[in-house]
C-alpha cells in the first residue's frame, strides 16, 4: 500500500489562480460552518445543505446557495464535501442522493474501517472518493499560520485535482492511497491529544486545593509539554530500528522507581491517580520483562494485541 506524506498546501490568496472551483458542502455544524466561510471568503461558489435548514441562513446572507435537500445540493456540483457528526449521519444524509460522476470528499471523523467501507460504497455509486481528517478546531479554519491542517487519503490524482480547493480551509496533506489512512492518522493524532489532555487534567487536579492559580500553572504546563513533545522522534526512530536502548536519556528503571512518588503525591493532595495508574502499570510490566535500559518505547509493544 502506498503511503506518502506530501507537502501541505497553505491557504492561497484570493485571485491567484483564476476561476474558483464550485463545490457543495453537506453539514453546517461548528466545523462545517467554519469550512463554508473559508471557501466563501476565497470566492468559491458554494452550495450548502444542513439537516436543520436554519443553520444555512447566515451563510446564504454571506453568498452561499442553500440546497432544498441533500440530493439537490449534491446535484449542484461535481465536488461534494461532507462534514457531519459521524459515519451514521453520512449514511443518512447521502441516502437518496445521486453520486454518479461526483468527487466525494468526506471530512467526517470516522474509523479507518468505516473510511474504507465508505470508499467502496462511494465507488459502487459511481463516485470518486477521498477521505479526510481535520486536524484543527473551528477557529483555526481559514486562518493561515494557525497550525491546522487536513489529512486526506485515497487517489493521489484526485487529491491533486482538488488540492487548491481542499487547501483553502487549512493546509491539505495527502497521506496515502489507502482511503483508511487519513482516519488512521486522525485517530492516532487525536488519541495522543487526549493523552495530553489527561495529563493536564491530572496536573490541574494536583494543585486544585492549594493556593495555586491555575492561570499561573498553565504557561509552565504548556511550555513543558512543548519541550517534551520532540521525544516522539526518538520513540519513532527506536521503533524503526528495533533497538529501544538507542539514544535513551531517562531509562525505564529510573522512571519506574519514581512512580510511587507520583502516587503518594496524588494521595497527599486528595487526587485520584486513575489517569496515571494504567500508564505506570504498563511501564512496570515492561521493566519486569527486562526493559530497564530502554526509554518508554516498549510500552507501544505492550499495547499492540
Ligand atoms: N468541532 C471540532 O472541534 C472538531 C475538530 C476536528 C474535526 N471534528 C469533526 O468534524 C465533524 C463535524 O464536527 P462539528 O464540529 O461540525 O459537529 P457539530 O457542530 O456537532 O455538527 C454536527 C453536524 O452533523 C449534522 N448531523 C448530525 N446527525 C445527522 C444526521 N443523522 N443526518 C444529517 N446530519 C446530521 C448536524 O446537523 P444538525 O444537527 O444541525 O441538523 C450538524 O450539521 C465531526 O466528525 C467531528 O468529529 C470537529
Amino acid at each position: 500500500m502506498t503511503q506518502h506524506l506530501v507537502g501541505t498546501t497553505e491557504k492561497k490568496t484570493a485571485g491567484t489562480s483564476g476561476a474558483k472551483t464550485p463545490l457543495t458542502l453537506l453539514g453546517l455544524g461548528a466545523m462545517g460552518t467554519a469550512l463554508a466561510r473559508a471557501w466563501l471568503a476565497e470566492g468559491h461558489p458554494l452550495t450548502v445543505w444542513n439537516r436543520t435548514p436554519a443553520r444555512a441562513a447566515a451563510l446564504v446572507g454571506e453568498g452561499a446557495r442553500a440546497g432544498d435537500d441533500a440530493a439537490e445540493a449534491v446535484a449542484a456540483n461535481r465536488l461534494v464535501v461532507v462534514c457531519l457528526l459521524d459515519d451514521a449521519s453520512v449514511s443518512e444524509a447521502l441516502d437518496g442522493t445521486d453520486l454518479a460522476g461526483k468527487d466525494l470528499v468526506n471530512l467526517t471523523t470516522t474509523t479507518p474501517a468505516e473510511a474504507r467501507a465508505r470508499a467502496r460504497w462511494a465507488q459502487e455509486r459511481g463516485a470518486r472518493y477521498l477521505d479526510g481528517g481535520i486536524m484543527a478546531v473551528p477557529p483555526m479554519i481559514g486562518v493561515p499560520g494557525a497550525g491546522g491542517y487536513i489529512l486526506h487519503s485515497g487517489s493521489q490524482e484526485l487529491f491533486e485535482e482538488h488540492r487548491e480547493t481542499l487547501g483553502v480551509p487549512a493546509g491539505a496533506t495527502w497521506v496515502g492511497t489507502d482511503p483508511g489512512f487519513a482516519a488512521l492518522y486522525d485517530m492516532a493524532l487525536l488519541g495522543a491529544m487526549y493523552g495530553m489532555f489527561a495529563g493536564a487534567a491530572h496536573a490541574f487536579a494536583l494543585v486544585r486545593k492549594e493556593d495555586v492559580d491555575p492561570v499561573a500553572l498553565a504557561p509552565l504546563l504548556a511550555d513543558w509539554l512543548v519541550a517534551m513533545a520532540p521525544s516522539v522522534h526518538r520513540t519513532a526512530a527506536n521503533l524503526r530500528s528495533g533497538d529501544y536502548t538507542e539514544g535513551v536519556v531517562s531509562n525505564l528503571a529510573m522512571q519506574v522507581a519514581g512512580t510511587p512518588a507520583f502516587l503518594r503525591a496524588a494521595e497527599e493532595q486528595g487526587v485520584s491517580a486513575e489517569l496515571l495508574r494504567p500508564y505506570f502499570d504498563l511501564m512496570r510490566r515492561r521493566l519486569a520483562g527486562g526493559g530497564g535500559d530502554e526509554d518508554l518505547t516498549g510500552v507501544v509493544d505492550l499495547l499492540v494485541r
